[in-house]
């Protein structure tokens, strides 16, 4: 079941009040039942170009049926499609340009693209399209990455994770990486 962010919200709502009455009856000298209700799990990766200069930002929001990832971006080639994915280290060093980032992020050991029979690594994402202004503003959940710590698709393994929009589009076919050219901007994923 897909719940969207109202639907949490509203759901939460309704449990407040019920948990206020708690308090009241069992035990209203304890702060531990006054707990925040549970917020979403949510990340975020600023991106910046080989400058250093910031490009946009993405926001990652874990949800029942995987990571909804929102990229909010300009300053790129206008008229583009652009590759993006997961990459497996959370490091984005200019210097390197970008290669400090790592493979695409692939803990269940696939093929690269969506397109290619023994695909897809798990960090592989649908080709950004930007428009006239070298703008790009545009969400997609994949069920293939997770927030949560400790499962073996977790961004947060122990070197972290990295968001990489690349020169090129992704032609979901070609090893080891779609084709997609170079590293044209990289965000580390960090807890939010
Ligand atoms: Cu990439």
């Amino acid at each position: 079941m897909h719940l969207s962010p109202n639907l949490v919200f509203s759901t939460l709502v309704v449990f407040v009040p019920t948990v206020a009455m708690a308090v009241v009856v069992t035990s209203a000298s304890d702060p531990t039942v006054r707990a925040e209700p549970a917020k979403p799990l949510t990340a975020t990766a600023s991106l910046l170009n080989l400058s250093g200069k910031s490009v946009g930002t993405a926001t990652l929001t874990q949800t029942d049926t995987g990571v909804n990832v929102a990229i909010n971006a300009s300053n790129l080639p206008k008229n583009s499609s652009l590759a993006w994915h997961i990459h497996q280290t959370g490091t984005c060093d200019p210097k390197s340009k970008f290669a400090s980032a790592g493979s695409h992020f692939n803990p269940l050991n696939k093929a690269h693209g969506f397109e290619h029979a023994e695909g897809h690594h798990a960090g592989d994402l649908p080709n950004l399209n930007v428009n006239a202004n070298g703008k790009v503003e545009t969400s997609v959940t994949t069920p293939n990455i997770s927030l949560m710590k400790n499962v073996n698709t977790s961004v947060f393994d122990t070197d972290g994770s990295a968001i990489v929009i690349h020169t090129k589009a992704d032609d979901y076919t070609s090893q080891p990486a779609g084709d997609a050219g170079d590293r044209l901007a990289c965000g580390v994923i960090k807890s939010s």
